[in-house]
């Protein structure tokens, strides 16, 4: 199917049709595309932008992997197929950063398919394609990982994550930097730091701030975070979003004015339709 530029979700709907493609290509599992129409919805209520929590939340997190002796990121189907570019420029930014490939519905082609998606992209090194180790308590196929990287990882980044290893990770003690969109979800909900983002704008704002390289605390010690201040001002965000579109409609309900919803990046800001 040929897409318009001119199309006003054109980006969405070409992410979607990458998405879909990469889909019947069997990298992404059909229960990824159901992720992600749960994510866009998250982002559309969030006004599709970096809220400011969110980029002080990408701050700590850069702050984490810059002082981390051992950080991973976690990789799925959804991640290679939204943002293999951007791990590549992450692992660049932050060369200790091991990049794994760890799954829900693992298959040995699913991986090996993430695998040379990422080395495509610039990734060198790309670990648990073939699992050497087990996360105990943990029932899925996430649960297997690589002896060299989410094992023994001290920080873990996982985006698109479930909570149930989320939990598993902190009760072996690591730290776990979540990027969700989803403030209400397990994943955001367990994390140590939960980064409620787009994917692909946070893995860049992470990038660009592990690079400034603000000098790390130097007594050994993770800065503070305070999580559920940030998950609150997530949902405080997309209550005034929502409390403002409401606004919008009730006013062009009583001057009888078609209301056209705001482009992304401008909410609060008013337009019409010509
Ligand atoms: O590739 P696999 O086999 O490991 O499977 C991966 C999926 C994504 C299918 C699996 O991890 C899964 O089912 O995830 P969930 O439980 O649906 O959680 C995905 C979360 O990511 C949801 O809370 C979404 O809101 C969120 N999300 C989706 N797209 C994005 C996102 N968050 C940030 N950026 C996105 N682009």
């Amino acid at each position: 199917m040929r897409l318009s530029r001119s199309h006003p979700r054109y980006a969405s709907l070409k992410v979607r049709a990458e998405l879909a493609e990469l889909a019947r290509a069997g990298l992404v599992a059909p229960e990824g595309l159901i992720a992600h129409g749960r994510g866009e919805t998250f982002d559309y209520l969030l006004g599709e932008r970096t809220s400011a929590s969110a980029r002080a939340a990408e701050r700590a997190a850069a702050d984490w992997l810059r002082h981390a002796r051992h950080p991973v990121l976690s990789v799925n189907g959804n991640v290679a197929a939204l943002a293999a570019r951007e791990v590549a420029v992450l692992a660049r930014a932050c060369p200790g950063l091991g990049v794994e490939v760890n799954l829900f519905h693992r298959t040995p082609g699913r991986a090996r398919a993430i695998e040379t998606r990422l080395r495509a992209a610039g990734v060198r090194e790309v670990l648990g394609v073939r699992p050497t180790a087990r996360i105990p308590g943990l029932p899925s196929d996430r649960a297997r990982v690589d002896r060299h990287g989410i094992l023994v990882a001290d920080v873990c980044v996982v985006p698109l994550e479930d909570g149930d290893r989320t939990g598993a990770l902190r009760a072996l003690g690591k730290r776990v930097i979540a990027i969700d969109l989803n403030p209400l979800s397990r994943t955001s909900q367990e994390a140590d730091l939960p980064i409620v983002d787009e994917l692909r704008r946070a893995l860049g704002n992470l990038a660009t701030d592990v690079r400034k390289r603000t000098p790390a605390p130097r007594d050994g010690r993770f800065r503070a975070f305070d999580r559920r201040a940030a998950l609150a001002a997530a949902l405080v965000t997309i209550d005034r979003n929502l409390t403002r579109a409401a606004a919008r409609n009730r006013r062009a309900s009583r001057t009888g004015r078609a209301w056209s919803r705001p482009a992304p990046g401008t909410a609060g800001r008013s337009r019409r339709t010509p």
